[in-house]
């Protein structure tokens, strides 16, 4: 019988709490040589930010030293500081990125 069938037998979703993965946070620290253009261009184009909130995180980070770029799954977070670490040294850039337990 189909699993759609109207008014049939369709089991529902456990209400278990769900596992989540753990999360780890993304974050950029600042440095006196990488533009700010670039960050920003980084913030909207790795971490998908609205340009607004590319320059706000950008700012943050040049005021405070540091701040979080995105929070991710372990594996995509690795993968988005390796994307920054490459297009900041193809770029000629020293921007670093870390991640973190969240
Ligand atoms: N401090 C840099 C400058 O004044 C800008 C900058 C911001 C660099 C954030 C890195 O993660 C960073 N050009």
């Amino acid at each position: 019988m189909a699993p759609e069938t109207p008014g049939g037998a369709v089991k529902e979703r456990p209400q278990t709490k769900k596992q989540e993965p753990p999360v780890f946070k993304v974050v950029l620290l600042n440095d006196d040589y990488t533009t700010m253009e670039f960050v920003v261009m980084i913030l909207e184009s790795v971490f998908q930010k609205s340009p607004a909130e590319a320059y706000r995180v950008m700012m943050h980070v040049h005021v405070n030293g540091r701040g979080i770029a995105g929070v991710y799954p372990w594996e995509i977070a690795e993968t988005k500081v390796d994307t920054v670490t490459s297009m900041a040294r193809e770029a000629g850039f020293p921007l670093k990125a870390v991640t973190e337990e969240a």
